[in-house]
């Protein structure tokens, strides 16, 4: 996935479709002067039908549809023939979609199950036929009812990306190039800051066929939540990650104190997010030789509140115990406090 088709924001009109009216036909047969009624009900207007497709990860396939119509319900017809449904719209999105009312911004649905369906716009009911009206009175009710208007709704579609880890740390820390060393992804990395624009998602493959997903997000400085630097917006990308990935790079001058600068950032967004499992992950370790790395290390464990361990992406160091440790993590039985 490149960068330009990550979409994780879409609005659109939605209207579903208007049910067939009722039909008021009298039944007229050659030997049968007065046949009654028969007219026949009119079918139900189209749904407009949200659904959660496990191979979408983006909204850029709805990027450029603006209006969705589904189809009008039939009228009925003679001989109590029911008018056909109109076409129902399946509209699919990835898992983690939050659909919101564009209007009052309020949350309608969020859609987070593997098949997973929501009738967003319902469908106009048909009108019935005259052929339920007859009464003992009125043996040839000469009216049917309508069909029913379908309904028009402007909802705005936003990702939440539902990966299993989310990396966190500053620009240049080594987010992306961690990416594409132990995922198939292949996100773009520089030395300079602000290289990843928009998530990026890998999956990793894990010893025995196992798989889980990491998201890469832009990187994160002081002052993120009231808008520095690329700002907040990715950081919704992370709230439904079970585990953060903190990565600080070894020649940071104080990695406790980065630590703590994300820690708060993660915090003015959004507390929540600190209820995640959390890991840190010492970075470019390649630049450290064994005598800085212990020197590092005992200052770290005095320092940190939370487990770290040393990596480096580019010298393959520590990435089979990083994968391991976070495997451990997302699989770890839930606790019942
Ligand atoms: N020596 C060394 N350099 C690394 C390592 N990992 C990443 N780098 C370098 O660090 C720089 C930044 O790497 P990126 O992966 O783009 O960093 P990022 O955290 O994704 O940065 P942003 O996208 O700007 O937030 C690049 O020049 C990488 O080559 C490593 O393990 N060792
Ligand atoms: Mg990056």
């Amino acid at each position: 996935m490149t960068e330009g088709n990550f979409v994780d924001y879409v609005k659109m009109h939605v209207s579903s479709g208007k049910g067939g009216g009722g039909s008021a036909h009298l039944r007229r047969e050659k030997f049968v002067t007065k046949g009654g009624p028969d007219g026949g009900d009119g079918g139900r207007g189209g749904h407009i039908i949200l659904r959660t497709n496990p191979n979408l990860w983006t909204l850029l396939h709805l990027k450029f549809k603006r209006h969705i119509r589904a189809g009008h319900g039939s009228n009925g017809s003679k001989q109590t023939s029911t008018g056909a449904d109109g076409e129902d719209i399946y509209v699919d999105v990835p898992l983690g979609t939050v659909i919101r009312d564009t209007e009052t911004q309020e949350i309608i649905r969020e859609l987070t199950e593997l098949d997973e369906e929501f009738i967003i716009a319902k469908g106009g009911l048909g009108g019935l036929g005259n052929a339920h009206f007859k009464t003992a009175t009125n043996q040839t009710p000469r009216y049917a009812q309508p069909g029913m208007d379908g309904v028009e709704v402007n909802v705005t579609l936003e990702l939440k990306v539902l990966a299993d880890v989310g990396l966190v740390g500053f620009p240049n820390a080594g987010k992306s190039t961690l990416l594409s060393v132990i995922t198939a992804a292949k996100p773009k990395i520089a030395n300079y800051e602000f290289t990843t624009l928009k998530p990026n998602l890998g999956i990793v493959q894990y010893r025995d066929f196992q798989t889980f997903v990491i998201a890469d997000i832009p990187g994160i400085i002081e002052g993120a939540a009231e808008g520095k630097g690329l700002g907040h917006r990715f950081l919704r990308h992370i709230e439904r990650n079970s585990t953060l990935l903190f990565m600080i790079p070894a020649d940071a001058p104080d990695v406790a104190e980065q630590y703590h600068v994300l820690f708060n950032e993660l915090e003015k967004y959004n507390p929540e997010l600190l209820d995640k499992d959390k890991l840190i992950a010492i970075t470019k370790c390649d630049m450290l030789d064994a005598e800085l790395k212990a020197e590092l290390k005992k200052e770290l464990d005095k320092s940190l509140e939370v487990p770290y361990l040393f990596i480096s992406s580019v010298a393959q160091q520590g990435l089979v115990e990083l994968k391991d440790k976070l495997w451990a993590m997302l699989n770890k039985p839930e606790s019942n406090d």
